[in-house]
């Protein structure tokens, strides 16, 4: 049973206070993937979806920072690459992190946290750290025109994505001085492919360089990114009118992203990322520009615009939806994020769809659950065949699924909410979720 298999790969996954996405690809705290599993987590253990934003947030710098990774020290340095020796710096609480940042999803986590299970005592301990993560965008990252830049195609989340493929091609590959571990656990076709990871260790390496703090190779506005900014201050917004706090600061911030998104990043039916080194607009067909969907102060008519693109170049109504257009000659379904359907950039345009058009909505909800049945809980998955690719027991799908069915049922099952409580009870649910984070 479906559900039940979800809550398994997630409890399997567990670490005592936080979630690995992979126990063989990716073993250690991954931040955007956290926040997609405290979502997840929040429908059946509330309890661990607090302590795993609360242990991601345990590890933020001074700056405000949220690192992408979090490394577990018992993890040897050759489980994963780039590790720890890489990346050479540790969270002022003694944690060893990558430098670089993801789409700061986890405000939004954190509300449906607490939509979950109110507790306005966590909302009050995790608001400040999510104020912080936005100020750092903005101090580090914002452009004059008020969008904020990613320096990494990491950060983006959409790691080998057509749409850098320009902004990277100026990027010195790095003679091949490491060794992936990537390639060990998931075929050499279905990740990025050498000369991506070449480029990708010499920017890391160079921001690295300076501190991380400047970035003079790669910068660029991704509409993802700026999607969940976004996004973050609505959610920022609802939080701070529970604990008693102004709300209108984060609405004026939500409102201004929005703008400056529609006016810089649009064109011809899409989202675009722009290349703040040459200021030009970096026209590609990646899904991740259907993603600004999800903000609620989007005009009208680019949200028409968009649903008309959504289902002329991404067949959204047909299930699942590709990570690049199919029409488009760069895409490739088995190629990581170069085409291949994913469970979290198709939930984040369910999210933008559901109360605009209810009817385009439940044909997404239908395609996650129908891929992770036919496949099971992969990483990824051929928007076409949906045969899995990528790592097995993957936790963002697994997570997301349980929100999915939470929210719309699962075959005559609505609501599934009370159903994953129970199968989660049946797993022996005790008291041993590491709350040691909570005290
Ligand atoms: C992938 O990225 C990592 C680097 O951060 C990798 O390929 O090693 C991406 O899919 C990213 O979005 C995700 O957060 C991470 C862990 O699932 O894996």
């Amino acid at each position: 049973m479906i559900l039940r298999d979800a809550v398994r790969v997630l409890v399997a996954n567990w670490d005592g206070s936080y979630t690995v996405p992979s126990r063989t690809l990716y073993p250690h705290q991954w931040s955007w993937d956290s926040a997609f599993i405290a979502i997840g987590n929040a429908r059946w253990s509330p309890r661990r979806a607090r302590s795993e934003l609360l242990t991601l947030f345990g590890a933020q710098w001074r700056d405000g920072r949220v690192p992408h990774i979090v490394f577990n020290p018992a993890v040897p340095e050759g489980a994963y690459f780039p590790g720890p020796e890489f990346w050479q710096v540790s969270a002022p609480s003694g944690v060893r992190t990558s430098g670089i940042v993801q789409p700061p999803v986890h405000a939004l986590a954190a509300w449906r946290v607490h939509l979950a299970e109110p507790d306005p005592a966590f909302l009050r301990r995790i608001y400040p750290r999510l104020v912080a993560q936005q100020e750092f965008l903005r101090a580090a990252r914002r452009s004059p025109e008020g969008l904020i830049s990613i320096v990494h195609p990491w950060e983006s989340g959409m790691d080998n994505s057509p749409a850098w493929d320009v902004p990277l091609a100026v990027v010195e590959p790095e003679p091949s001085a490491f060794v992936r571990r990537d390639t060990t656990h998931v075929s050499v076709e279905e990740r990025p492919t050498d000369r991506d990871y070449a480029r990708y260790t010499s920017l890391a390496r160079a921001y690295r360089d300076t501190g991380y703090r400047r970035s003079d190779a790669f910068r660029v506005e991704d509409p993802l990114f700026n999607t969940a900014y976004g996004v973050a201050e609505v959610a920022l917004g609802r939080i701070a009118r529970v604990i008693g706090l102004d709300p209108e600061p984060h609405a004026r911030e939500a409102a201004a992203v929005t703008s400056a998104m529609a006016e810089h990043l649009y064109d011809d039916g899409l989202f675009h990322a722009r290349d703040v080194l040459t200021g030009c607009l970096v026209r590609s067909n990646s899904a991740a520009g259907l993603t600004p969907l999800m903000l609620p102060g989007l005009p009208r008519e680019l949200v028409n615009e968009l649903i008309g693109t959504g289902l002329d170049r991404f067949g959204v109504k047909d299930g699942i939806v590709p990570s690049f257009a199919p029409a488009a000659p760069e895409f490739d379904p088995v190629r990581y994020w170069r085409g291949p359907a994913w469970i979290n950039l198709t939930w984040l345009i369910w999210r933008g769809l559901r109360r605009r058009r209810p009817d385009l909505a439940a044909p997404l909800a239908e395609g996650m659950v129908r891929a992770v049945t036919a496949a099971g809980f992969r990483e990824y998955f051929d928007p076409f065949t949906l045969e899995g690719h990528g790592c097995h027991d993957f936790s963002w799908s697994a997570a997301l699924i349980l929100d999915v069915a939470a929210e719309d049922g699962l075959d005559g099952m609505a609501p599934a909410g009370g159903q994953i409580r129970e199968e989660a009870r049946r797993l022996g649910e005790g008291g041993d979720l590491g709350d040691e984070v909570l005290a």
